[in-house]
């Protein structure tokens, strides 16, 4: 990669990519865009509707883009309360990336998620090809992104490269939508407050990931050995797998009078009730050297040290 654009670059991945392709590849080498007027980022930066493909391609020619890392799209929750418009945004404009990369030549990575897999995947190390048959739209848009992306790779020979990503987890932006944003919200809380009510239930097992390792899976699949990959547009990748509890527990060992309650959301229990317990993620491993960095309780000491710096309490 040597000129990037991301799109949906104020969201909770955006804002950290952004902020690590311009480490790698320089400031000037990134150009992020988004919906709104940036009032966040620290780049340059472009005004961009996913959903308008022309002009998407004159921003495209305008910065001699080569590569675009697609993000933009409606999460589970938000997507389930919103269907028609989620089907619109996630599949169109993933249509419009991939007809601007048809013709200007671009590599393309977008993720696929957890979501994309469904009634019948076996729930425990969920194998790399299995069967998916999700039952929300946010999963009906992974999957079927997944296929579009293999049909414009084979069909048009355009480089496109993604991965299925489990619940991220970061302290730089919120995430927003996602069935798995408890596990953010719970450190913000358990700093702020000393005790979190989860609308998860306990026992919920779901695949979970530190954000600088997503960061890193970017990188490190748009840069492997094309030949190296049989699999192209939707490696399981995973860091950890862990239910509402041992969250709870992990922050206890720095917070020991933190508490945990349950208050359960029937809309997103059965959405997360769907998903996988835990991924296999061996073809990761095996085609582009794959192996996350961080486990629960790295990542939870990380998590707390800069969320107290972010909410400027004192850090012990
Ligand atoms: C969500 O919860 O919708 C996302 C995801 C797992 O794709 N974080």
């Amino acid at each position: 990669m040597k000129k990037i654009l991301v799109t949906g670059a104020l969201g909770q991945v955006g804002t950290a990519l952004t902020k690590r392709l311009q480490q790698e590849y320089g400031f000037d080498q990134v150009l992020a865009t988004g919906l709104q007027e940036n009032t966040i980022l620290d780049a340059r930066y472009e005004k961009l509707n996913v959903l308008n493909g022309k002009e998407m391609m004159r921003v495209v020619r305008k910065h001699r883009i080569d590569s675009v890392i697609h993000l933009a799209a409606l999460l589970s929750a938000t997507a389930e309360g919103k269907p028609l418009l989620a089907w619109d945004v996630n599949m169109n404009g993933l249509l419009n990336v991939l007809t601007v990369a048809k013709d200007a030549k671009l590599k393309v990575f977008t993720p696929s998620s957890i979501a994309a897999f469904g009634i019948g995947t076996p729930p425990d190390q969920t194998p790399q090809d299995t069967l998916q048959r999700p039952t929300t739209m946010y999963g009906v848009t992974k999957v079927s992104g997944e296929l579009l992306c293999d049909y414009f790779y084979r069909k048009f020979g355009v480089d496109t490269r993604g991965v299925r990503y489990p619940g991220l987890i970061s302290h730089e932006s919120l995430p927003g939508g996602g069935t798995t944003d408890y596990a953010v919200h719970i450190f913000y809380d358990a700093l702020l407050n000393g005790t979190y009510t989860s609308p998860i239930a306990k026992g919920t097992k779901m695949d979970m990931m530190y954000m600088p390792d997503a960061l890193n899976a970017i990188v490190q699949l748009m840069e492997a050995d094309p030949s190296r990959l049989i699999h192209r547009n939707a490696f399981n990748v995973t860091a950890m797998s862990f239910a509402p509890e041992d969250v709870a527990n992990a922050i206890q060992k720095h917070i020991p009078e933190f508490e945990m309650h349950y208050d359960v959301n029937q809309n997103l229990q059965q959405i997360a009730d769907s998903w996988p317990n835990s991924l296999d993620d061996s073809a990761a491993r095996a085609e582009w050297d794959w192996k996350p960095e961080y486990d629960l309780p790295r990542m939870t000491k990380e998590m707390l040290i800069a969320l107290k710096m972010k909410l400027k309490q004192p850090v012990r």
